[in-house]
């Protein structure tokens, strides 16, 4: 009763304070400070100076090209040409023919106004066999691409491996089942870096270990497409992060002075179900915990001890030389970000607890994409507070969406925009507390080969019509361009 009364008391003073503000003259309005307000809003908003807003693509998911200039194929070739591997068998051989129309595409992120642009090199342009002789015709196509780049004043930033493993190396030595594939990422990441970083300053090794590893070799729904038994799979995963390491390394000795270079990992992030210093505890334990694996060892040159201890007599092989080459310091971290991974406190060994959602938790198009913009905030923040990492990029956050043309030939992609508003939003509020991330690509510059999806997923601030190859900017492009324009979440 007392709740019904407050509340129809409630409605009538809104009732009340909305007409009394309609018959308030505008100017008037204006002098009693409410455009003031609305200024301080967008100020409180916005990104520090010199805040670097970028977009990102892989090779595989927009080159197409696959057998052009030496191209051997990858292990995606293979895979995607498995029938029943990929949604509607599709596969990534013309993609967005950006090959052909990189100059076109260049000229889409100089019109949204990006000032950085993350791309991958597709390691069997450089080295068809994935070791041995180099094949320089490969290669040129990303001279072309960071020549093109830095004339429209758009910042290269490379990856050097976002999934597409030469095939040759797959059949010769079992990928990344053999320290051999550790190896010859190590060589191949110092030839790109003698022949790049005149003009690349900034190279991430790898994008995220656990969508090749856990996906690729672990229940084999990506490429190579294998479902290793538990300690060859564990030793995968060890040679991956020692990959990493070999490459960070080569780019070092052979890359020009200056050269920065960091990783591109979709670690999963521990979110507090409630912003209290015990939840908030918990998270990062979990943060740590959950990414012993990858990140975890690579920050602190260990294996935590419940990692091995839950592994067993599976654990991976390793010598403490390879520990100190997987830790090489890096210059900065790169964090791919999308959904959360919600954590609460316990009183168990461990002080955490993941707490999975229930049926009803909204998703983006994609059922994996979890949407929960906090995430943005305690990613780089667990980065930053558990290893002081100084230097944070964000490397991928965007959404799927299902991205239907109206009748008027445009797309509104008002979930989207929702999307990154709110992620946006989190990012804030994480610099605004002093995290330090520098910089910001969002996933995709336009729709692409979305792996096992194929092309029914669409991530793009672009779409692509793939019969005509015709790209045609979203609504979230518009929005981003004004993103980028102001500095500021808007
Ligand atoms: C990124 O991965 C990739 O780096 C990028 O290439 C990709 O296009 C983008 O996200 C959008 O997906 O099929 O249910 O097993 C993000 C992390 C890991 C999310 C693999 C999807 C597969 C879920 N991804 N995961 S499921």
């Amino acid at each position: 009763m007392t709740d019904q009364l407050s509340r129809r008391t409630f409605a009538k003073l809104a009732g009340a304070a909305a007409l009394g503000a309609s018959t308030v003259p505008l100017a008037a309005q204006a002098a009693q400070g409410a455009q003031a307000a609305t200024l301080q809003t967008l100020t409180a908003r916005s990104f520090p100076t010199g805040f670097l807003w970028g977009t990102a693509t892989a090779s595989y998911q927009v080159e197409g090209a696959v057998a052009e200039d030496g191209r051997m194929p990858s292990i995606w070739d293979t895979f995607s040409h498995t029938p029943g591997k990929v949604a509607n068998n599709a596969t990534g051989d013309v993609a967005d023919d950006h090959y052909h129309r990189y100059k076109g595409d260049v000229q889409l992120m100089k019109a949204l106004g990006v000032k950085a642009y993350r791309f991958s090199i597709a390691w069997p342009r450089v080295f068809p066999q994935g070791s041995g002789a180099p094949n320089p015709k490969g290669l040129d196509f990303y001279n072309r691409l960071v020549d093109e780049l830095l004339a429209n004043g758009i910042e290269p930033f490379a990856t050097l491996y976002h999934w597409d493993l030469p095939q040759a190396l797959q059949d010769r030595v079992g990928g990344w089942e053999s320290r051999d594939t550790a190896q010859a990422f190590g060589n191949y990441a110092g030839y790109v870096a003698e022949h790049l970083t005149d003009r690349v300053k900034h190279i991430f090794t790898i994008n995220e270990f656990g969508a090749f590893m856990e996906l690729g070799y672990g229940i084999g729904i990506h490429a190579p497409g294998l479902k290793l038994p538990k300690a060859r799979f564990y030793q995968a995963r060890h040679n991956g992060v020692l990959g990493h390491g070999l490459a960070v390394q080569a780019i070092r000795a052979r890359g020009k002075p200056g050269t920065r270079v960091g990783i591109a990992e979709n670690l999963a992030v521990g979110v507090p179900v409630i912003e209290t210093p015990e939840h908030i505890q918990a998270a990062e334990r979990a943060t740590r915990e959950m990414n012993a694996q990858y990140l975890t060892v690579i920050m602190e040159g260990k294996y935590t001890d419940a990692y091995l201890a839950r592994l067993g007599a599976d654990a991976p092989h390793f010598t403490p030389e390879d520990l100190k080459t997987i830790s090489t310091p890096m210059d900065f971290v790169g964090t791919n970000i999308y959904q959360p991974t919600f954590v609460r406190a316990d009183a168990s060994p461990s002080g955490f607890t993941i707490v999975p959602n229930p049926p009803s938790y909204p998703h983006m198009a994609s059922p994996w994409l979890f949407m929960g913009p906090e995430v943005l905030y305690w990613g780089p923040h667990h980065v930053a507070k558990l290893w002081n990492v100084k230097e944070i990029y964000i490397t991928e956050n965007g959404t799927s969406s299902s991205d239907v043309p109206a009748a008027d030939g445009q797309v509104y992609d008002t979930d989207r925009i929702m999307y990154l508003r709110n992620y946006l939003s989190q990012l804030q509020r994480a610099v605004s507390d002093g995290v330090p991330v520098k910089g910001y690509f969002l996933w995709s510059l336009m729709d692409n080969f979305e792996w096992a999806d194929g092309y029914g997923n669409r991530f793009g601030l672009h779409y692509v019509d793939y019969a005509t190859q015709r790209r045609t900017p979203k609504l979230s492009a518009a929005f981003y361009r004004e993103v980028i324009a102001r500095n500021a979440v808007v």
